[in-house]
């Protein structure tokens, strides 16, 4: 089976722990797509109604607008539920996010969810953060050569490009993907998040409260 089916299959399941009359956090990259598409489905076919979400990217928004689930930006009313994908997915669900570029509004949606359910192909299993990805961090654009020599201290920062441009994230911030060897992720975001410059790093840390995990032979689902 393709990894794209994976992914949506993954996401289907996820969606079926919606009910109607839920406030819905929606996701971004190509996992959490399938999810928006498959809510759109169940609310056009009437099997789901009276949902609102909120979106976690402009792509996202305009992808479930153009599908029409009702979008409103986020207020602090807690979220039901949300559901999105990610990079890597440690053994305890602790994540890493933000190879999308739309981190800081995930980790913004995400930690007013009573339910986070992340979502994904086999593929993003780790046994360890980092295992496979830097953890980007979303830092401001002024002094970001400063910044990046700051970063240096825990890794080897690469300022993130797009069509051979610096990417600039929905919030106007530069990417610097880091790539790190620190065991302990919550001693590193903690400094990470102590770094002048830094917005927000990729680190999802204690947040997820359930994975859905498609494998070629069956979807694993588990919780914290
Ligand atoms: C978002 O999309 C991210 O936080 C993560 O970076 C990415 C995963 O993308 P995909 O599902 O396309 O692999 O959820």
């Amino acid at each position: 089976m393709s990894l794209e089916a994976l992914k949506e299959q993954a996401a289907i399941k996820a969606v079926s722990h919606i009910q109607s009359g839920m406030r819905v956090g929606l996701g971004t990259g190509s996992t959490a797509k399938y999810a928006i598409l498959e809510l759109a489905r169940k609310l056009k076919e009437g099997e789901l109604t009276d949902i609102v979400a909120v979106a976690t990217s402009i792509d996202s928004e305009r992808l479930a607008r153009e599908n029409g689930i009702t979008v409103l930006d986020l207020d602090p009313t807690p979220l039901d539920i949300a559901i999105d994908g990610a990079d890597e997915i440690s053994p305890s669900l602790d994540l890493i996010k933000g190879l999308g570029a739309a981190l800081l509004r995930e980790k913004i949606v995400e930690v007013q969810a009573r339910e986070f359910i992340v979502i994904a192909d086999h593929t993003k299993l780790v046994s360890h953060l980092g295992q496979k990805a830097p953890v980007p961090v979303e830092v401001v654009q002024f002094g970001i050569q400063s910044t990046l020599q700051r970063l240096a201290r825990f890794g080897e920062p690469k300022l993130r490009e797009k069509n051979g441009e610096l990417l600039i994230t929905d919030n106007g911030n530069y990417i610097a993907d880091l790539r790190f060897s620190h065991p302990n992720p919550i001693a590193l975001e903690h400094s990470l998040k102590s770094t002048l410059g830094v917005v927000d790093t990729g680190f999802f840390l204690g947040m997820a409260a359930r994975a859905i995990v498609a494998h070629e032979d069956r979807i694993e689902e588990f919780s914290r």
